[in-house]
C-alpha cells in the first residue's frame, strides 16, 4: 500500500489491521483471521454452532436476567443512586459476552443476536461518563476511589470493552461501541501517561486490546500507551490488592521489568494477557527487547509449569503458578482462562518466530485444556480443569466470578484464527481443520482448502487454487508429538517407539520437502487444483513425566494425535483409580459415533485392583478398560476420573 493511501485512511480514522502489519518486520508472519476463513470441519463446526446456539444464550440469559450486570449499566444511567451488585469486574462479563456475538454474527449473521447486541451497546454507552470513564463499579460506588487500588480491574474492563468494541465494528461495521472505547482509551491516557502519573494495572489485558485498537484506528497513542502499560512494570509502583498474595508483586509480573523478565510468576490469565501484549506491542513497534524475555519465560512455562494437557497455573490459591515441576492432578486449578490465553500467547509467539513448536503448544491448550471448559451441551462450564476426580466435580451452569463461560464462547467462535498464517511470498497452515481460506497473495486470491477427519484421523488433503499460476511457499505443520516429540522441553516424553513416521504426497507423488522450524516447506509454481496430502500415523502414544513431576511419578498418560485421553466411570465400572497401565497393555481403537458427540476411544485389557467389602484385601484381575477424550468427560454425571494412570500396582494412589 503506498504512503499517501496509508494517511487518508489513517485520517479518516479508520486503518485496516493487515496494512499495519505489512509495515511490521519483527513480526515475519501475518495471521490469518477468522473472517477470512470458512470452517466446514466435522469436529470444529457443531462446536462452533453450538457456541452460536447455546452458549451465548446462556450468556445472555445469565449477563442480563439472572445476574444483575446489565442493571448495573441500567443503574448508572438512571442516576438514582442505586447500588451496585456483583464483583467489581462483573462489566467484563458483558463485553466478552458481547466479543463472543460479534464473532458469531460474522460466523452466522443473526438479526435478533444482533438486535440484542445493540441494545445492550445502548445501554453501555449510556452509562460512559462525559470525561470518558466507564465502569458501573465505581460509579455507583463512588467515584472518589477510582483509580485508587490496582487490584479493581479498571483497565482489565476497559480492555475487554476495547476487544468488543473492535470485534463489533469489524463485523457489523457500526462504531457506536468502537466510539465508545475510544474514549475510555483516551480518558485513561490522558488521566495517566501524558501526566505521566505511575500505575501499574493489576489485572493485565488492557495491552493487547490497546495494539487491536492501534490497528483499528491507526492512531498510534493506543500503541504508545499499550507501551506505557508494560514499561510501567517492575518499579514498586504496583499498589492495593485485597489479600496478602495479591499485593505480592510477583502475583501480577510487577517485580520485574517486563524486558527483563525470565521467569513465570504469579496469576495464570494475568500474566499470558500481558504476554499476548507485549508480543503484540514488540511486533507493532519493532521492539525485540520484549521477545528475548518471553522466550525464556515460554520456556519456564512449557518447559516446567505446563501440564500434559496444555493447562497451566496448577494452584488454586493464587490461581496461578508456585514451583517448577508442582503439578498436582487432582487439585490442579488449570482455569479454563488460562488455557485460553496459551493461544493467544502461543499464536503471536508463532507469528513473531515461525517456530511450529508454539503451534504445537497451543494446539494442546486449544483441545485438551481449553475445550475441557465448555461441557459437549454447550451450556455448562468449567472453571478449573483438573487431571483426576474422585467423582465430586462437575461443570457449572454458571460462576460467581464467571470469566471462562465468555472467554471458551469468544475462543470457539474465533478459532478460524489460528488455522492459517501467511506472508506475500508463503502461506503457514498451522492447524488442521476442515475450512476455505481465502488470501491475498502478491496482489492475487489464493484459495487454500482442507479436507481432513482430524484430530481422529491423520490423514489431511490440502488443496490449492490460486487463480493463475503462482509461486509460492507452502508451510505445513509437522506437530511434535508425530516426530517422537509430545511437548517441547524434556517435562514429557514418549515411552514406547510406535512408529509415528509421517508422509506428504503433492498431486499423488512422495514430495522432496524440508524441515523447516518444523514446517514441511514445499516451494513451487501452484496451479488450480494442487493437491497436498500430509498423512501423520496416530498411533496411541504412552507419555510419561520427569522424576521432578513428582505427581505424576511411575505413571503413564495416553495421548493420540493432538489428544490427550483420560479413564472415567461410565466406561470402567464406575472406577478408574484402581486400573493400573502396565507398558505391555495394547490399545485399539474404535471411533463411537453415538458416544460424547462422536470420539474415538481406546480400548485395552488392563489389571484392575478391587478391594474386598470388608477393605482388607485385594485382588488384581485384567479386565476391558476404555479412555475418552480428556476434553469429553463429565458430560455423563459425576464420577471418577484419571489422566495419568499408575504402571504397577504399588504406584495406585487412591483405592476406592
Ligand atoms: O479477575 C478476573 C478473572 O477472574 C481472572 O482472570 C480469573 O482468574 C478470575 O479470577
Ligand atoms: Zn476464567
Amino acid at each position: 500500500m503506498k504512503k499517501w493511501t496509508i494517511a487518508i485512511l489513517a485520517c479518516a480514522g479508520l486503518i485496516s489491521s493487515l496494512s499495519m502489519e505489512a509495515q511490521n518486520a519483527l513480526q515475519i508472519i501475518q495471521p490469518v483471521n477468522f473472517s477470512q476463513v470458512e470452517i466446514q470441519d466435522n469436529f470444529w463446526k457443531p462446536v462452533i454452532n453450538r457456541v452460536s446456539t447455546v452458549t451465548i444464550p446462556v450468556c445472555i440469559e445469565q449477563t442480563e436476567v439472572k445476574t444483575p450486570r446489565i442493571r448495573n449499566f441500567e443503574k448508572v444511567a438512571a442516576k438514582k443512586g442505586e447500588k451496585h451488585k456483583g464483583k467489581c469486574y462483573d462489566d467484563s462479563d458483558v463485553y466478552k459476552a458481547l466479543e463472543a456475538i460479534a464473532y458469531s454474527l460474522k460466523n452466522q449473521p443473526n438479526t435478533n443476536l444482533e438486535k440484542k447486541a445493540d441494545e445492550w451497546i445502548d445501554k453501555i454507552a449510556a452509562a460512559q461518563l462525559p470525561d470518558g470513564y466507564l465502569n458501573t463499579y465505581y460509579t455507583l460506588t463512588g467515584l472518589d476511589k477510582r483509580w485508587t487500588d490496582m487490584e479493581m480491574h479498571e483497565d482489565y474492563l476497559a480492555g475487554h470493552l476495547i476487544e468488543a468494541a473492535v470485534a463489533y465494528y469489524n463485523t457489523t461495521g457500526k462504531r457506536k461501541l468502537l466510539d465508545v472505547a475510544i474514549r475510555v482509551a483516551d480518558n485513561i491516557d490522558s488521566t495517566f501517561r501524558q501526566k505521566n502519573v505511575p500505575w501499574v494495572s493489576g489485572h493485565e489485558e488492557i495491552e493487547l486490546a490497546l495494539v487491536k485498537l492501534y490497528n483499528t484506528t491507526g492512531n498510534k497513542k493506543y500503541l504508545d500507551l499499550a507501551d506505557w502499560y508494560l514499561q510501567q512494570r517492575g518499579y514498586g509502583h504496583g499498589k492495593g490488592g485485597i489479600w496478602d498474595e495479591m499485593k505480592a508483586p510477583e502475583y501480577c509480573q510487577d517485580k520485574i521489568p517486563v524486558k527483563e523478565q525470565k521467569e513465570i510468576t504469579g496469576h495464570a490469565v494475568r500474566a499470558m494477557y500481558l504476554y499476548t501484549g507485549a508480543a503484540d506491542v514488540g511486533a507493532a513497534k519493532n521492539d525485540d527487547g520484549y521477545m528475548n524475555a518471553m522466550k525464556s519465560v515460554w520456556e519456564d512455562v512449557v518447559y516446567r509449569n505446563m501440564y500434559i494437557t496444555g493447562g497451566i497455573g496448577s494452584s488454586g490459591s493464587n490461581e496461578g503458578f508456585s514451583v517448577d515441576y508442582d503439578l498436582p492432578n487432582e487439585k490442579a486449578y488449570c482455569e479454563t482462562c488460562a488455557s485460553v490465553g496459551m493461544v493467544f500467547w502461543n499464536q503471536r509467539m508463532n507469528l513473531l518466530t515461525g517456530d511450529a513448536k508454539y503451534i504445537d503448544v497451543l494446539e494442546r491448550s486449544l483441545y485438551n485444556g481449553a475445550l475441557d471448559g465448555l461441557s459437549l451441551s454447550g451450556d455448562r462450564f468449567f472453571y478449573g480443569n483438573p487431571l483426576a476426580s474422585r467423582g465430586n466435580y462437575s461443570r457449572n451452569e454458571w460462576f460467581g466470578t464467571a470469566c471462562c463461560p465468555s472467554n471458551i464462547a469468544r475462543l470457539v467462535e474465533s478459532v478460524g484464527n489460528y488455522i492459517y498464517a501467511k506472508t506475500d511470498e508463503a502461506v503457514w497452515v498451522n492447524l488442521f481443520i476442515g475450512s476455505t481460506a481465502t488470501l491475498s497473495l502478491q496482489n492475487k486470491n489464493v484459495k487454500i482448502s482442507q479436507t481432513t477427519k482430524y484430530p481422529w484421523d491423520g490423514d489431511i488433503q490440502i488443496t490449492v487454487v490460486p487463480g493463475e499460476k503462482t509461486k509460492f511457499g507452502l508451510y505445513v505443520r509437522i506437530p511434535g508429538w508425530a516426530q517422537n516429540k509430545p511437548v517441547p522441553g524434556n517435562t514429557y516424553s514418549f515411552s514406547d517407539s510406535a512408529s509415528t513416521a509421517f508422509s506428504l504426497y503433492v498431486n499423488g507423488k512422495t514430495e522432496n520437502y524440508k524441515l523447516v522450524n518444523g514446517y514441511a516447506f514445499i516451494e513451487r509454481t501452484w496451479k488450480n487444483g494442487d493437491n497436498v496430502h500430509l498423512h501423520l500415523p496416530m498411533p496411541v502414544c504412552r507419555i510419561i513425566a520427569i522424576d521432578q513431576v513428582k505427581d505424576d511419578r511411575n505413571s503413564v498418560a495416553l495421548q493420540r494425535g493432538p489428544l490427550v485421553y483420560c479413564f472415567e466411570h461410565p466406561d470402567n465400572g464406575n472406577h478408574t483409580m484402581n486400573i493400573i497401565l502396565p507398558d505391555n497393555v495394547k490399545f485399539t481403537t474404535e471411533f463411537k459415533p453415538e458416544l460424547l458427540n462422536g470420539v474415538v476411544v481406546l480400548k485395552g485389557n488392563a489389571p484392575v485392583v478391587s478391594v474386598s467389602p470388608d477393605g482388607l484385601s485385594a485382588t488384581t484381575e485384567n479386565k476391558p478398560v476404555t479412555a475418552i477424550p480428556y476434553y469429553s468427560w463429565a458430560n455423563r454425571g459425576a464420577g471418577p476420573m484419571q489422566v495419568w494412570m499408575p504402571r504397577k500396582i504399588q504406584d495406585i494412589k487412591i483405592i476406592p
